[in-house]
């Protein structure tokens, strides 16, 4: 079955300036990764805005090696995505991971709009969920594995904070498997701008959509997928019409999720302090992580590595289905 060809880079294509001009040129694949890619062989990307704006060093040195490895472990080739010298790149390795994760607040985080200014400045950067899903679609990468999504920011009804990732949802065809989305979000009014922009929301065994920290955020998902070939089927189909990107939501492990009462209270007093500091934008997220950390004394970081690790595998197998039947 041919896959629908996507718009994605819209005016960009075949729009000759000079120089570089097709979305391509300014993208680099790993010689591993691209080798899987003409091969057929699954390929899960990673997203860098984890590493340099979600973790603190070494710690977050460590989760994107280990990461990687589960991603092996389970059949797929792992492609961390980041921007470097002026390209796209998809399989991040050696020096190049060390750099961007001892850099960590002082690499830039790139989201859709930051993409150009980035790459023609040559800067160092972290892709968010927004921004790795375009980059993961250049190269021909169908599954990417995180933590948790961005999303509708609490108080959107007057900031207007509603994260990029939800429209790139919309638009590219990438399958996201992450852990729900934190309560730092308002999470009904992210599933309805999810809804509005005609994003599909599975659960990977569960009808339930998690809350990052918590298996069960009270919502419920579109569709419940018992395993990771019924899911790799919905994406067969999804793709087959030409649609846009599908999230899939993964819960955190019994044993490695927080208690609701103790993870709430430090969330409202994180977000409390945001609003006490004047933090806005960009800076919204990653100032809210880092509280979270602190105030739990570094316990939400054990559980944010548990579940990036739960999702990296699931979405290994996933990419290990999907290739296989389109063999
Ligand atoms: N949620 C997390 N950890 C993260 C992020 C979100 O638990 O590191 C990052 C992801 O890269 C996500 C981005 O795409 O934050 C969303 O940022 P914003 O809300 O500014 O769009
Ligand atoms: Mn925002």
């Amino acid at each position: 079955m041919r896959l629908a060809e996507s718009a994605n880079i819209g005016p960009l294509q075949g729009n000759r300036m000079g120089g570089m001009s097709l979305a391509k040129d300014y993208l680099k694949v790993g010689e591993e990764v691209a080798t899987a890619l003409s091969e057929g062989r699954p390929v899960v990307a990673l997203e860098s805005t984890i590493i340099s704006h979600g973790m603190p060093f070494p710690q977050n040195l460590d989760m994107a090696r280990t990461v990687e490895a589960d991603v092996r472990a389970s059949g797929a080739v792992p492609a961390t995505i980041a921007l470097m010298n002026g390209r796209m790149v998809a399989g991040v390795a050696g020096r190049d991971l060390e750099e961007l994760a001892e850099k960590g607040f002082s690499a830039a985080k790139a989201s859709r709009r930051d993409l150009a200014g980035l790459l023609a400045g040559k800067r160092l950067a972290g892709t968010t969920v927004a921004t790795t899903m375009q980059i993961a679609h250049l190269a021909g990468i169908r599954l990417f594995a995180t933590g948790g999504i961005g999303g509708v920011h609490r108080g959107a009804e007057m900031s207007f904070d509603i994260s990029a990732d939800l429209l790139e949802l919309g638009r590219t065809p990438v399958a996201v498997v992450c852990a729900g989305a934190k309560s730092i979000l308002d999470i009904p009014k992210t599933l309805e701008v999810l809804e509005t922009n005609g994003v599909p929301v599975l659960g990977f065994g569960t009808d339930r959509f998690p809350a990052f920290y918590l298996r069960d955020s009270g919502h419920r998902v579109d569709f419940q997928v018992a395993d990771a070939e019924a899911a790799a089927d919905f994406l067969r189909t999804q793709w087959a019409l030409g649609m846009g990107g599908v999230l899939i939501g993964n819960p955190i492990r019994e044993e490695d999720a927080m208690e609701a009462g103790y993870i709430d209270g430090v969330i409202a007093e994180a977000l409390n302090d945001a609003e006490a500091g004047g933090i806005r934008g960009k800076d919204t997220t990653p100032f809210l992580l880092k509280r979270i950390f602190e105030l739990t004394n570094g316990e939400s970081l054990t559980s944010n590595i548990a579940l990036v690790r739960n999702n990296a595998r699931v979405a290994a197998t996933i990419a290990v289905a999907f290739a296989g039947r389109r063999a």
